[in-house]
């Protein structure tokens, strides 16, 4: 391993060790906008709150004090009615711990799986900063350097939640009957970044529809709506939630991608259709193309995996023993299974895995590889959750969501 930059920070009890943090993205005021989780730094199952990552489709807005935030909750039920902090506090409360993973997470390994564009790096490289000020400038990128770049990676972590499950507020309305989904509403608002949306496409030659200044808001089907692991949270990882992180209050929905998690939330109505917020019907969707007329919105995560040590960057390697770990997750239950391969998947064999299996959150795993022949290798692994589905199950698709293909390890060994 190289050795690190000297920080000269005494906390951790030796100065060359860093302490994990995002590399964040600002605008004209100074705030954080955006910011990636220096996700092969990370030890352990939690992502403290200093490195986990960010993402804001519109402008970040205002902090709003816990006193002076309120919930409304209307459409299709019995009693709406208005809900403070203090109040929500006192309903039944529950914590759930999981992984929040952005929907674009790790795109660029679609195009360097497919069609053998450059790799991407999972140690954090993207200039976060260039683009919030071109967000703030309204600049677009160029086409050439929205092709050319790869696409998010480390737009993923973990952590725990606390606050109260969503289907006790919608108790105490009373859902009517007929009733297919949940709108929730953040309070930002601006216009949706045109950039970001080309930049996930990988092209600028498609027409984005304008739905002008919007409130950032989701539909969320019923049945996620009244797991009870869906809860509204006012906490992570010990602490009141961060403003950068929806505070008050935000929706935790575990296994779905992070843009069902609504930050900031403001407003819930239950409504008997489904509508089409913008995200739900432009972004966050699979589909062919842009023109695709049917383009279902994205819902649960598949099953992912990353290998975290080693990393490309480690290669060349002496021969010898190498402790091979890495981290699994799935949008649908927890990981029963990991298995890795030298051979470019033609045999596989079963990975170490650690306790404790959470449905959840994300699973370590390692292996212990003696090799002592020099060469070239792709090291593979791949996970199996507990409703017995396999990596990788989404397929290719025009905004490059949810990844979760086998991307394989190469080292030399010498
Ligand atoms: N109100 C609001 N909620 C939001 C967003 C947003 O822009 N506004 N971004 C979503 C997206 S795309 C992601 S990936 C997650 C990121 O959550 P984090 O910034 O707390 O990591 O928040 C989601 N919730
Ligand atoms: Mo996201």
């Amino acid at each position: 391993m190289p050795k690190r930059e000297i920080e000269g920070d005494w906390v951790l009890g030796w100065p060359d060790r860093k302490r994990p943090a995002i590399i964040p993205g600002k605008d004209a005021e100074g705030r954080v906008i955006n910011g990636r989780a220096p996700v092969t730094e990370l030890a352990g199952l939690i992502t403290p709150n200093e490195a986990y990552y960010i993402v804001n489709q519109l402008e970040a807005p205002e902090a709003v004090h816990p006193d002076d935030w309120k919930l409304s909750i209307k459409g299709e039920v019995e009693r709406p009615f208005e809900l403070d902090f203090e109040n929500l506090m006192k309903l039944p409360g529950r914590s759930v711990r999981g992984v929040t993973e952005c929907a674009g997470n790790d795109a660029g390994f679609f195009d360097y799986l497919r069609k053998g564009a450059k790799k991407p790096s999972r140690v954090n490289q993207q200039d976060m900063q260039k683009r919030a000020e071109q967000r703030v400038k309204g600049e677009l990128p160029s086409s050439e350097e929205i092709s050319s770049e790869s696409t998010t990676t480390c737009a993923v972590s973990a952590g725990e939640f606390t606050g109260v499950p969503l289907v006790e507020v919608l108790k105490r309305a009373g859902i009517k009957p007929g009733a297919v989904c949940v709108r929730a509403q953040g309070f930002d608002t601006g216009h949706p970044d045109t950039a970001v949306i080309y930049r996930s496409v990988g092209t600028r030659n498609f027409e984005i529809p304008d739905p002008g200044v919007i409130h950032y808001e989701k539909a969320l089907p019923l049945e996620k709506a009244l797991d009870p692991d869906t809860i509204l949270a006012w906490a992570q990882n010990g602490e009141y939630l961060w403003h950068v992180h929806g505070s008050p209050v935000r929706l935790i929905v575990p296994g779905w991608s992070g843009n069902w998690w609504v930050k900031w939330v403001e407003e819930l109505e239950v409504m008997s259709t489904m509508p089409t917020p913008f995200y739900q019907r432009e972004y966050f969707v699979y589909g062919e193309s842009a023109q695709d007329p049917k383009k279902p919105p994205l819902m649960a995560m598949g099953v992912r995996n990353i290998i975290t040590e080693p990393l490309d960057e480690d290669s060349p390697l002496p021969r010898g023993s190498h402790m091979i770990r890495g981290r699994a997750w799935s949008g649908k239950g927890a990981i029963t299974r990991v298995e890795v391969s030298f051979d470019e998947g033609k045999t596989w064999t079963d990975a170490h895995l650690e306790e404790p299996r959470e449905r959840w959150l994300w699973r370590r795993w390692s292996f212990l590889w003696e090799v002592d022949k020099p060469g070239q290798y792709k090291i593979m692994a791949r996970a199996t959750d507990e409703t017995g589905r396999v990596q990788p199950q989404t397929p290719w698709n025009f905004q490059r969501k949810h990844f979760d293909w086998i991307v394989p390890t190469d080292v030399t060994i010498v």
